[in-house]
C-alpha cells in the first residue's frame, strides 16, 4: 500500500482513557468524557488520537488484560459511546487509533478459562503451556519484565504456562493458526466500525521460541538509572523472541494485508527490545508490514547531545525505507518534564524537547498532559494502584506517576476532571498548569505547543524531508531537514550553557524561519549564539 497516508508525519495524541475525562462521577475518565474533549485535542493541532485500552478487561494492568476483544468495559461506556467518539472525532479532522493487546489476553478471557480446564479441549493449545523439568522447575529461565519468572504453575492442567507481564495475562500462542485468525478477526471488527488503525501493544512479543531455549546470562543493559531505564528496568532479556522474529514478520504482513483492504488506516507498533532503533527499521520497512514503530530510545533518562546524535545517527543509517513514530512519554514512563528535566523542569528544556519531537523524520507522539509540561506526580505507597508498582517499590515507583488525572481547570475540584475523587489523585504541582490556567497565556506551554504543532503543518521539509545530521557537539544538536527544495536548519543548544555555535558550510546567508515559538537563539554573523535549552529553525 502507498506510504504516503496521514500518518506519515500525522502527530498522534495518547489518551489514556482511566484519566482523561470522567463524564458519569465514577471517578474513572470514560469515552463520553473524552468525546468532550476532542475539539481541544483538534485546536491543539493532532492529527489523530491513539486510545490505551478501554475493552472489557479485570483491570489487572489497566486494560492491558483483555477479557473481550469486542466490547467495551462498561466502566468506559458502550460500543455505541465508542461510535459517537470516532463520529466526533472524524467530523473534527481526527483519526483515531486503538490499542490492540494481542500478545497476551486476560486469564478471565474466554479462550483461556477453556484452554486450562484440559489438555485435550479445543483451545488447549491456544496458549503457551510447557511441563515442568523432571524437579518441578519451570522450562527454562525467562523472565517476567514485571519480575520473577515467566512461567505460572497452573493446577488444573498440572503445567506451566507463559506470561510475559502478570501472570493473569497468559501468551497467546501465535505458533497456532486459529489464534492467528480468531486474533485477525477480532482486528477486523473495530476496522468495521471506522477505526483509522491501531497501537499494537508489544508488537515483537507475539511470537516465542518454540523450543523453549534458555536466554544466555546477560547483564542489564545500565541507563543513567536503572530504576527508570526503559530498556531493561530489570535485567529482563528479550531474547525469548529473537529466534522467533521470522515467524513474528510473516504475522504483520498479514496483518498488514488485512488493513491494506482499508484506506488509510495504519498501525504503530510498541517495540521493547535490546535493539528498539534496529527493530523498527526492520518491522516498518518494505511498505509490507507495520506503518510505524516506536522504541524506547527517547524514553529513558539520557537527552545529551552527544547521546541523542548517536541515537540519530544509528537511526539515520539503518531506517532505509521504514519509519519511526517518536515518542517522548508515555503511561508506562516517568513523564519528560521529570525524565529529562528533574525535580524543577527547565521550561526552555521542556520547549526544546518539543521542538526536537516535531522536528525529527518520522510520527510523533505525544502523551496526554506533555503539552502542558506535566511534571511526574508523586504518589504515596499506600495510592499505588500500578501492581508493577506495588512489586517493585522502591526501586521503581510503578507507572501512577504519569497516569494522574489530566487537568483541566486548577481552581475546579479534582481539577476539573470530573465530579467525584478520582482513582488517582490529582497532582498539587498540576493545578496551576491545568488547561484552563494555561489557555491563552501567551508564555505558556499549551500555547506553544499549539503554535509548533500548526507551524509545522506548514513546513513539508520537517513533515515528510530527508534528515542529514550536522557533525556530533558537545552542547548542540544539529541536522537539516530538507523536501520540495525547502532546506530547514535545526540548531538546538541540549545545554545549560549559552555559547556560540558556528554555521556549517553554505548556511553563511542562513535566515531565522519564524513562527514556530522556539526560543534562546540568534543568527549573528558566522554563528548562532544559544541561550541555555535555546534553539532555532533556520532557512536559506
Ligand atoms: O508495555 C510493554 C512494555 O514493555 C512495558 O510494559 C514496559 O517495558 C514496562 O511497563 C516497564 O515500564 C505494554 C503496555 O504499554 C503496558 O502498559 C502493559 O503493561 C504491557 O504492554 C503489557 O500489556
Ligand atoms: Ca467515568
Amino acid at each position: 500500500a502507498p506510504n504516503n497516508g496521514w500518518w506519515r508525519g500525522g502527530v498522534i495524541y495518547q489518551i489514556y482513557p482511566r484519566s482523561y475525562q470522567d463524564s458519569n462521577g465514577d471517578g474513572i475518565g470514560d469515552l463520553p468524557g473524552i468525546t468532550a474533549r476532542l475539539d481541544y485535542i483538534a485546536g491543539l493541532g493532532a492529527d489523530g488520537i491513539w486510545l490505551s485500552p478501554f475493552f472489557k478487561s479485570p483491570m489487572k494492568d489497566f486494560g492491558y488484560d483483555v477479557s473481550d476483544y469486542r466490547d467495551v468495559d462498561p466502566m468506559f461506556g458502550s460500543l455505541d459511546d465508542f461510535r459517537a467518539l470516532v463520529a466526533r472525532a472524524h467530523e473534527l479532522g481526527l483519526k483515531v487509533m486503538i490499542d490492540q493487546v494481542l500478545s497476551h489476553t486476560s486469564d478471565q478471557h474466554p479462550w483461556f478459562v477453556e484452554s486450562r480446564a484440559s489438555r485435550d479441549n479445543a483451545k488447549a493449545d491456544w496458549y503457551v503451556w510447557a511441563d515442568a523439568k523432571d524437579d518441578g522447575n519451570p522450562p527454562n529461565n525467562w523472565l517476567s519484565i514485571f519480575g520473577g519468572s515467566a512461567w505460572q504453575w497452573d493446577t488444573g492442567r498440572l503445567q506451566y504456562y507463559m506470561h510475559n507481564f502478570l501472570t493473569s495475562q497468559p501468551d497467546l500462542n501465535f505458533h497456532n493458526p486459529a489464534v492467528q485468525q480468531a486474533i485477525l478477526d477480532d482486528v477486523c471488527f473495530w476496522l468495521d466500525l471506522g477505526v483509522d488503525g491501531y497501537r499494537l501493544d508489544t508488537a515483537n512479543f507475539y511470537f516465542h521460541d518454540r523450543e523453549l531455549r534458555s536466554n544466555p546470562p546477560r547483564g542489564m543493559p545500565q541507563g543513567e538509572d536503572p530504576a527508570v531505564d526503559k530498556v531493561n528496568p530489570y535485567g529482563w532479556q528479550w531474547h525469548q523472541f529473537d529466534k522467533s522474529q521470522p515467524e513474528n514478520l510473516v504475522f504483520l504482513q498479514r496483518l498488514r494485508a488485512l488493513l491494506d483492504e482499508y484506506p488509510d488506516t495504519t498501525m504503530v507498533g510498541e517495540i521493547g527490545d535490546d535493539d528498539g532503533l534496529g527493530r523498527m527499521a526492520q518491522y516498518t520497512s518494505g511498505g509490507d508490514k507495520l506503518h510505524m514503530a516506536y522504541c524506547f530510545d527517547l524514553l529513558g533518562s539520557q537527552k545529551s547531545a552527544t547521546f541523542l546524535h548517536a541515537l540519530f545517527s544509528r537511526f539515520l543509517d539503518i531506517v532505509g525505507d521504514g519509519w519511526p513514530c517518536w515518542a517522548l512519554s508515555n503511561h508506562d514512563c516517568v513523564r519528560l518534564a521529570t525524565r529529562w528535566g528533574g525535580p524543577n523542569p527547565d521550561p526552555r528544556l521542556l520547549r526544546l524537547a518539543a521542538a526536537l519531537q516535531m522536528s525529527l523524520r518520522g510520527s510523533p507522539c505525544i502523551y496526554q498532559g506533555d503539552e502542558l509540561g506535566l511534571p511526574e506526580a508523586e504518589i504515596a505507597y499506600e495510592d499505588l494502584q500500578d501492581p508493577f508498582g506495588l512489586t517493585m517499590w522502591p526501586k521503581f515507583k510503578g507507572r501512577d506517576g504519569c497516569r494522574t488525572p489530566m487537568p483541566w481547570d486548577g481552581a475546579q475540584a479534582h481539577a476539573g476532571f470530573g465530579p467525584a475523587k478520582p482513582w488517582l489523585p490529582v497532582s498539587p504541582a498540576h493545578l496551576p498548569l491545568a488547561v484552563e490556567q494555561q489557555a491563552g497565556v501567551a508564555a505558556s506551554q499549551l500555547e506553544y505547543y499549539t503554535q509548533l504543532l500548526h507551524w509545522r503543518r506548514q513546513q513539508p521539509a520537517l513533515l515528510q524531508g530527508g534528515m542529514t545530521l550536522l557533525p556530533a557537539h558537545e552542547q548542540v544538536l544539529a541536522y537539516v531537514r530538507e523536501q520540495d527544495g525547502q532546506r530547514v536548519l535545526c540548531v538546538f543548544n541540549f545545554s545549560d550553557q549559552a555559547l556560540q555555535w558556528a554555521l556549517p558550510e553554505g548556511w553563511a546567508q542562513a535566515q531565522p524561519l519564524p513562527g514556530s515559538g522556539l526560543a534562546g537563539a540568534r543568527l549573528q554573523g558566522g554563528h548562532v549564539e544559544l541561550e541555555p535549552w535555546g534553539g532555532l529553525f533556520a532557512t536559506l
